[in-house]
């Protein structure tokens, strides 16, 4: 799942947007651009949750969660790397 948001301002000055944790006395205001933000999203079997059923859903259907255009273990470990990490 991605996200683009575009920063838009309001006339030449962004005062609601600001940078963070630059150091700089006064935060940069921040610039316009399009972020696209991708999520990825374990709950693969629309559980509500993450856990070992998701597993179970790559093994029937896997897809490619890392975005490198190959379907393969490592997509598969990035399953079960967010299953064991689940609370
Ligand atoms: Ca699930
Ligand atoms: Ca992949």
């Amino acid at each position: 799942m991605s996200y683009t948001i575009t920063v838009r301002g309001a006339g030449t000055e962004h005062t609601d947007l600001r940078c963070d944790e630059t150091f700089a006395a006064t935060p940069p205001n921040v610039e316009e651009y399009t972020y696209t933000v991708s999520l990825l999203c374990f709950d693969l079997n629309r559980s509500g949750g993450v856990e070992a059923g998701d597993i179970s859903a790559w093994m029937d259907q896997p897809v490619d969660l890392d975005r490198d255009s190959a379907v393969d273990a490592a997509d598969l470990g990035l399953v079960v790397e967010a299953v064991l990490a689940a609370p």
